[in-house]
């Protein structure tokens, strides 16, 4: 099983191209690897709270988060997530947490354990503009990911966790100020990128 997570929409986003993206590869098999989709609210106490139970009840062999990072060039697939949450404004439940630890007795950084660079090289070869990140910020996004990879240690599950920022798609940006790319190169380039993991799980 694999497990994509999309946020929903936040602050002056009406869409967000995550939820788009999980949504339309929900059900879908990638080498035999069903894909399960599930929605996440931004909103720092549920994503703690909800993130260990999702991969308590999946037992996912990837757990994949997505979120819109407006302004970023292409795909960017995260390094490093820190256990950190600082918010320039306050999530979708008026939470605005700044300087505060994510989980008080856990590290303070995990590293992705996806093959991130070998999903780079693949994706590049299929013409889909990615790089690698190393600062998944400090809201939502980084959130989730800090607590999927601290579950996955600390209960010994055999998984990769990661995660991937998505610009802006076309129609969200009208004025033509920021980067986009389609949905469709998008679905390209997550499709790709699940592959690229499970063969590397093999
Ligand atoms: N992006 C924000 C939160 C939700 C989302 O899609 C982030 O990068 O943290």
């Amino acid at each position: 099983m694999i497990v994509i997570t999309g946020f929903e929409p936040f602050g002056k986003y009406k869409i967000n191209p995550a939820w788009e993206l999980a949504s339309r590869i929900d059900g879908l098999q990638i080498q035999k690897h069903q894909i399960r989709a599930i929605k996440m609210p931004v909103s720092f106490k549920k994503i703690i709270k909800m993130v260990p139970e999702i991969i308590l009840k999946y037992k996912p062999t990837i757990f994949l988060g997505l979120g819109l990072a407006a302004g970023r060039i292409g795909l960017t697939i995260e390094r490093v997530a820190i256990n950190i949450m600082d918010s320039r404004e306050p999530d979708n439940d008026g939470y605005q947490p700044i300087d505060e630890a994510i989980i008080s007795d856990a590290p303070a950084a995990y590293f992705s354990n996806m093959p991130i660079k070998k999903i780079v090289k693949k994706l590049r070869l299929e013409g889909i503009p990615i790089a690698v990140s190393n600062s998944a910020g400090t809201h939502a996004c980084n959130t989730l990911m800090f607590v999927a990879l601290h579950t996955i240690k600390k209960k010994g599950i055999d998984a990769y966790a990661g995660f991937i920022h998505l610009p802006l798609l076309p129609e969200q940006d009208i004025k033509a100020k920021t980067p986009t790319m389609s949905l469709d190169i998008m679905i390209k380039g997550i499709k790709q990128a699940l592959d690229v993991a499970i063969k590397d799980r093999l």
